[in-house]
């Protein structure tokens, strides 16, 4: 909006990320340099912004490859028309161990998706974390002032925010959380539960996905700091004099460009081809290969469906995409292997001929592939056990340009508050209904199909990245003076 445009032209803005938004790579052979465009959704959305108010972006970033501007990890982005400044923090083999795979990925992923078991809160790991949010918090205070509006993305940075008050007291500090949080009494098992939210709380605004994650960080705040007034009515936080806001803002997609990008359908006979699905029913999933996405639970779904629907079997497939994920973590690679082992039974009990009952896509695709296998996909199954959003689920809808697909949506992933209203929604965890789910969704007339991906294609492209963005950035500017109370949910 016209008003954040404004007040970002005056302040500063400094975006605090994992990953970066621009890869530079060096070519092995020649040692010509290529640079990766902004990779995914939310840091595909903030650049425009960046380029726009030239701000600083944080992020983890290998140091060696710097061009133009050596040394201080600083780069001039975008490389051919440079509008900001990207700021890398280089981190060593421990760190990576400690902070990322270690405390991140250990700790608070599976923590934060309600998933006991897994879950490692070493207070080594929680050095390392410690150390790095360090590291990041003084590449902050290297380019922020008092006016500065500083926005941290994620997990990884939940006590940099403490650190970056200290040394800048009058700064806005926002932080977006972009995996659920937990309930009380799973937050609870967690032995630095307390710095945790010590550091969040140095924010002035926190925002998550939807209403049920705002509640139950209210609820930690209260059973872990008794001596912070929580305010439920206007969800505020108050100790020490300060206050921090707590929001739900659903993130959302660029959906005008994913419709341009799944209009764009010359890809689709190729790949269709490639992989032996052009002439079946086709259901899609798409995830990384991560153990909160629900994919041995599809999978065992798919083969109840076959079992109890003989006359599917070769013309019905199952496409997974899904690529490796922090493999180095044994949970994962635990997954891999089962996921592996229950496509491979599948396959071998139904598969004949040529037909295959699940088709296996194990590579990063191309965009231009991802949105025609969305384009063209007749179902698409998100059974996330948990899952903060859940993009993929967006990327379907908006790609749905003939309003033909179906969506089934697993009632626990977070864009089911804004979709669940026209999706086919199911409980991965009950594999005998899942199958069924497939069953009705495929018996589903035209115009239903119609009528319930119209709604959610509606929702998608009002509610879009930019939307969201604008209700962040205005909330953010809104906590400088009394918070606007009435704006969000
Ligand atoms: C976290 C939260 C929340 C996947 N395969 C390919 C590919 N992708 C892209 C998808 C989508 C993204 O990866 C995955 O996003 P999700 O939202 O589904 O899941 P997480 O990675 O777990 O993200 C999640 C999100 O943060 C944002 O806040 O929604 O709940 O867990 O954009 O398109 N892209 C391409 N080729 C692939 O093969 N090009």
């Amino acid at each position: 909006s016209p008003r954040v445009l404004e007040a970002l032209s005056e302040r500063e803005l400094v975006v605090v990320s994992n990953r970066q938004p621009y890869a530079h790579n060096y070519e092995d052979d020649d040692g010509e340099i290529t640079v990766s465009r902004p990779a995914g959704g939310l840091t595909a959305g903030l650049d425009p912004v960046m380029q726009r108010t030239e701000g600083t972006w944080i992020a983890w970033g290998d140091g060696d490859a710097d061009f133009e501007v050596a040394d201080d990890g600083r780069v001039r982005v975008p490389p051919e028309d440079p509008a900001y400044t990207l700021s890398r923090v280089d981190l060593s083999e421990s760190d990576l161990e400690g902070y990322y795979y270690g405390y991140s990925n250990q700790a608070l992923w599976p923590l934060c998706h309600g998933m006991i078991y897994p879950v490692r809160c070493d207070g080594r790991d929680f050095e390392r974390y410690r150390a790095v949010n360090r590291q990041f918090a003084k590449a902050v205070t290297e380019e922020a002032s008092e006016g500065s509006l500083i926005w941290f993305q994620d997990y990884h940075f939940a006590l940099a925010p403490r650190i970056v008050r200290r040394e800048v007291p009058e700064a806005l500090l926002t932080q977006f959380w972009h995996i659920p949080w937990p309930a009380a009494d799973t937050f609870e098992v967690c032995p630095q539960a307390d710095p945790l939210l010590d550091g969040l709380l140095a924010n002035d605004l926190l925002v998550f996905h939807i209403p049920a994650y705002v509640e139950n960080f209210l609820d930690c705040v209260e059973r872990e700091i008794p001596e912070a007034a929580v305010d439920r009515d206007h969800r505020t936080i108050q100790r020490n004099g300060r206050t921090t806001t707590v929001r739900a803002f659903p993130l959302g997609i660029d959906a005008e460009r994913t419709a341009e990008l799944a209009s764009e359908s010359s890809v689709w006979a190729d790949l269709a081809g490639r992989y032996g699905i052009d002439d079946v029913t086709v259901a899609l999933g798409v995830d990384r290969l991560d153990y909160t996405k629900g994919i041995p639970e599809r999978i065992d779904a798919i083969e109840r469906f076959f079992e109890e629907n003989p006359e599917r079997r070769g013309e019905f497939t199952y496409v997974q995409n899904g690529s490796a994920s922090r493999s180095e973590i044994a949970s994962y690679e635990y997954l891999q292997q089962r996921v592996d082992a229950a496509i491979g039974r599948v396959n071998r009990r139904f598969g004949a001929g040529d037909w295959q009952p699940i088709v296996r896509i194990d590579e990063m695709l191309p965009e231009e592939e991802l949105y025609a296998l969305y384009r063209h996909s007749d179902l698409a199954l998100v059974s996330a056990l948990r899952d903060g959003m859940n993009l993929v689920a967006k990327e379907y809808v908006a790609s749905q340009l003939d309003d033909d697909g179906i969506l089934l949506l697993s009632k626990f992933a977070g864009a089911h508050e804004e979709l669940g209203e026209g999706a086919v929604t199911i409980n991965p965890f009950d594999t005998q209904d899942f199958a069924e789910a497939i069953e009705r969704a495929l018996a589903l007339s035209a115009e239903e199909r119609e009528a319930r991906m119209a709604t959610q294609r509606q929702r998608v492209g009002e509610y879009d990245l930019f939307a969201w963005m604008d209700d962040v950035l205005e909330t953010a500017l809104d906590c400088e003076g009394e918070p606007d109370l009435d704006r969000s949910t």
